[in-house]
């Protein structure tokens, strides 16, 4: 009997190759700069390492503006370094996820360079979605691109190209044969080097359709797809389900050949996530039916409150609903483009929820620096880079706060991370958050998550459906006090800010905070912290 896959319940952590660590002081983070800590990745307890885009790019969009996807950018190294990397981490038994960003390459792509040369009607421009101005000059439809503006470009001859994002990422006509055929060829590239697997960009976006209808409410629609834009939650939801670009069937089928292509390396267990906001959320079990992907992210602890009935909801219905296509959940409390788990929650709070989610059945995403603690960087607006603060002319901050490096040790900026200039500030005030305090301390973030990972594998994982011991739906002796058992595990978590006494038995196998008091087959449970009993 085969055993269960790698990656079913692994737990993956997510790179930010830029911000990781600098091997050669130009002060960007980079691929050998991954290699030489690949031990500490280890050291975590976990399975498998996902990184951000390191491609060639001119980085408008953090390197999601693809120009070469089968080369490394100079500013983190080269193939070589690539190769180096994934065989380093396979000698620790740590598998290797990469990005792919299918919906769109970068401007300076040779494709689309082709395409600006070629002229309209041309096979050229046949690989992108190139057509016609209106007769009144106006772009073919009213589309709002994510980034704000016209999801319209015009070229010299007068034809419009689309970008739903940057009008540097042109998205890719995935109509076109040529346009798959080459994706495979990005595929096996990667895999041929030693790659595990992969993350997909934007995974729901490949397939436009209705390319030359306006929207009826393109504003709206804009406003709908932004979380930073507050609306009426069925007005949103009643929006989404209008996107013409997002979601459409086609992209089901660009995945069940996907599928068959990583199935053909058999034993290597290829393995695939994706990234899709789709509503309603059961539209995400679409993407990881048994002949498509394997996992698909689940957004909602990222922005989701301290609040035990919001957090019962999310957790219960993510597990419901994978279940319907038998497949297990994702969870994720931080990456790289939303602000840090610490930041948004409070440090105490995210330690205890990371505790809760790391019990819970399926894969868990930790981004680097969450096991630090780290909360967002604070950077004066002349330091920053992310695109959405410089289109936006500053109104929104954008992403860098969760981007800032990683401090490892010493006890001033950039504590290791590069003998040079960091490309974003670092504070001196995170000298207590270290990679080498944080390890000679027992009580430490880093510590507890080294700690609870290991138990995790020990105890928790492939111990199959969690039980329900206190929630609003199954009875509480406190309103504050979300917990479940899973094979021998109980895990309590307390959000409020009093200690919370409950009736268990067992031994405390990992607490997030405090010390917990047990007697008389009663365990009180510190202010804001989650227990793992073992009985
Ligand atoms: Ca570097």
């Amino acid at each position: 009997m085969k055993s269960s896959p790698w990656w079913k319940e692994a737990t993956i952590y997510q790179i930010y190759p830029r911000s990781f660590f600098d091997s050669n002081g130009d002060g960007e983070g980079d691929l050998p700069g991954i290699t030489s800590k690949l031990e500490y990745v280890k050291s975590l307890g976990v399975d498998a390492i996902w990184l951000s885009p390191f491609y060639t790019s001119p980085n408008k969009d953090g390197g999601y503006d693809v120009a070469d996807p089968r080369d490394v950018d100079p500013r983190f190294g080269n193939l070589a370094d690539a190769k180096k990397m994934i065989d380093v981490a396979h000698s620790f038994d740590l598998r290797v996820l990469v990005d792919v960003v299918p919906n769109h390459f970068s401007d300076q792509h040779v494709w689309f360079q082709a395409a600006l040369k070629a002229g309209r009607g041309s096979i050229e421009r046949s690989r992108f979605h190139f057509y016609d101005a209106n007769p009144d000059g106006t772009p073919p439809n009213n589309w709002i691109s994510l980034f704000g503006g016209p999801s319209w470009t015009q070229v010299e001859d007068g034809q419009y190209f689309l970008h739903l994002f940057d009008s540097s990422q042109p998205d890719l006509n995935w109509e076109n044969p040529e346009v798959f055929a080459d994706y495979e060829k990005t595929l096996r590239f990667w895999l041929d080097l030693g790659v595990d697997g992969f993350r997909i960009d934007v995974a729901h976006g490949l397939v436009k359709e209705d390319v030359l209808t306006d929207h009826p409410d393109p504003q709206g629609l804009s406003d709908a797809l932004r979380l930073d834009v507050s609306m009426d939650v069925e007005k949103r939801y009643a929006l989404l389900q209008t996107v013409p670009y997002f979601d459409r069937q086609g992209v089901h089928e660009i995945y069940r050949k996907w599928r068959r292509l990583f199935d053909s390396y058999g034993d290597r267990d290829v393995m695939a996530v994706a990234e899709a906001w789709v509503q309603p959320p059961v539209n995400a079990t679409r993407y990881v039916r048994p002949d498509e992907l394997h996992q698909v992210f689940n957004f909602d602890l990222l922005d989701a409150p301290f609040n035990a009935s919001h957090l019962y909801e999310v957790v219960n219905r993510a597990i419901d609903l994978m279940k319907t296509v038998d497949a297990l959940p994702t969870w994720a409390l931080s990456n790289h483009d939303s602000p840090r788990v610490a930041s948004r929650m409070g440090e105490q709070q995210s330690r205890a929820l990371a505790l809760f989610v790391f019990g819970l059945p399926g894969s868990t995403y930790v981004y680097a620096g969450q096991e630090l603690g780290l909360p967002d960087g604070v950077i004066p607006d002349e330091s920053r880079q992310d695109p959405i603060y410089i289109r936006t002319k500053g109104s929104q901050k954008g992403r860098d706060g969760a981007r800032v490096p990683l401090p490892w040790n010493g006890e001033n900026a950039p504590f290791g991370f590069t003998s040079g200039t960091p490309w974003l500030p670092m504070q001196d005030s995170w000298k207590e958050l270290t990679v080498e305090k944080q390890s000679a301390e027992p009580k430490s973030s880093l510590n507890l998550y080294r700690n609870a990972l290991n138990l995790r594998a020990e105890h928790l994982v492939n111990n199959g459906d969690i039980e329900w011991l206190e929630s609003p739906e199954h009875g509480t002796q406190s309103s504050t006090v979300l917990a479940y058992r899973r094979g021998n595990v109980s895990v309590y978590m307390n959000l409020g800010n009093s200690p919370v006494e409950v009736e268990i038995t067992g031994k405390v196998l990992v607490i997030s905070a405090g010390i917990p008091d047990g007697r008389d087959g009663k365990i009180t449970i510190p202010a804001v912290s989650t227990i793992w009993v073992h009985h």
